[in-house]
């Protein structure tokens, strides 16, 4: 109901409705009405309520809600359904755990703050209210060994939405981070049930630094608003997001990674630079070369053996 509300104010955008003619639309009592519209306002909304003239909305809270995420949303399949939060452990969990128990495909589940939020290998991703914390539950027809490549297609559906909606220079990390210069505003974290040769589903978990203070990020971290010297929707960027992220995983499992590898090379901080790579307890050094179909970086070792590096953490020398 709130929805159909929201609806109806949108078609009277700045101007006044009674709340006869919503009672009369919606088919309830405008004490009902009434009752929605205290709903609302609890949310966030501002919404005067002039005696003869009606109801008129005057502010839409910035707020990870399905009524917001979903209000003009250009998807087919992401966020078809959208459970959100104020607060959860990790909404990767969460999502997989929905997946688990026979969830659709396309459900996103959004958190405004992370208790647990994770991070790769067990480590923890810092997750205070100002960022987007979102997982989306995804059920593509692919090998396990593909989704490496889900992880380099969602970071160019997020490097590209944080560019657009920030106008923020920024690039992508090997494999799942975006940097603003120096600094990580966004990681990526993917997770998989699969058995043998079928992936069951995949929850692709996205966490940006948006518009919280400094001091609740870690070292080395940095948010859009800090970057972009002002606040950024975190509505706008979730709904960018999510319509981004359906692109290009559907190209992708229509056309394949190399549809999109030429977009991933024009925003990779590293292709062509001198790198170390941390991986499974071995220090790797060379220069990074490219990305091949399965979705691994090609460095070219310092001997001149070319190596292919299918995970692993990279450190950028920023001295070359
Ligand atoms: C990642 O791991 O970068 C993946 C982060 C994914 C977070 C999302 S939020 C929604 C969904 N639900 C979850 O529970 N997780 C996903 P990794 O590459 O391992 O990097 C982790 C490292 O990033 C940490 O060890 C810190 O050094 C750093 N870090 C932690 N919090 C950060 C933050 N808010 N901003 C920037 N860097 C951070």
């Amino acid at each position: 109901m709130e929805g159909k509300i929201l609806k109806i104010f949108a078609e009277h955008k700045g101007v006044h409705v009674s709340g006869e003619e919503v009672s009369r639309k919606l088919g309830v009592s405008r004490t009902s009405i009434w009752k929605h519209i205290e709903e609302l306002r609890s949310l966030g909304y501002e919404i005067e309520a002039a005696p003869h003239l009606g109801y008129r909305l005057t502010v839409r809270p910035d707020r990870l809600i399905p009524e917001e995420l979903k209000n003009d949303l250009k998807t087919k399949l992401l966020g078809k359904k959208i459970l959100s939060y104020k607060s959860l452990d990790s909404t990767n969990d969460t999502a997989y755990n929905l997946a688990e128990n026979g969830e659709k495909e396309g459900t996103v589940v959004v958190s405004e703050r992370q208790k647990k939020g994770k991070g790769r290998q067990g480590r923890h991703w810092i997750s205070p209210a100002g960022g987007i914390y979102l997982s989306c539950i995804l059920k593509p027809d692919i090998e396990p060994k593909e989704v490496a490549k889900i992880t380099l297609v969602s970071a160019v559906a997020v490097c590209s939405s944080v560019r657009e909606v920030a106008n923020v220079r920024a690039m992508i990390k090997w494999p799942n981070d975006i940097f603003i210069g120096r600094k990580k505003v966004c990681g990526i974290l993917t997770e998989l049930k699969a058995e043998q040769d079928k992936v069951d589903f995949i929850i692709v978990g996205i966490g940006i630094n948006v518009n919280m203070p400094h001091s609740s990020l870690p070292k080395g971290a940095t948010s859009l608003s800090k970057e972009s010297a002002g606040k950024i929707s975190k509505v706008t960027l979730a709904k960018k997001v999510l319509e981004k992220l359906e692109h290009y995983i559907l190209l992708f499992r229509e056309e394949g990674f190399n549809k999109i590898r030429d977009e991933w090379h024009d925003y990779s901080a590293i292709i062509g630079r001198h790198v170390r790579i941390n991986c499974h307890n071995e220090r790797i050094e060379g220069q990074a070369l490219d990305v091949d179909n399965d979705g691994a970086l090609v460095v070219r070792l310092d001997n001149g053996f070319h190596k292919r590096i299918l995970s692993g953490d990279v450190i950028l020398d920023y001295g070359d």
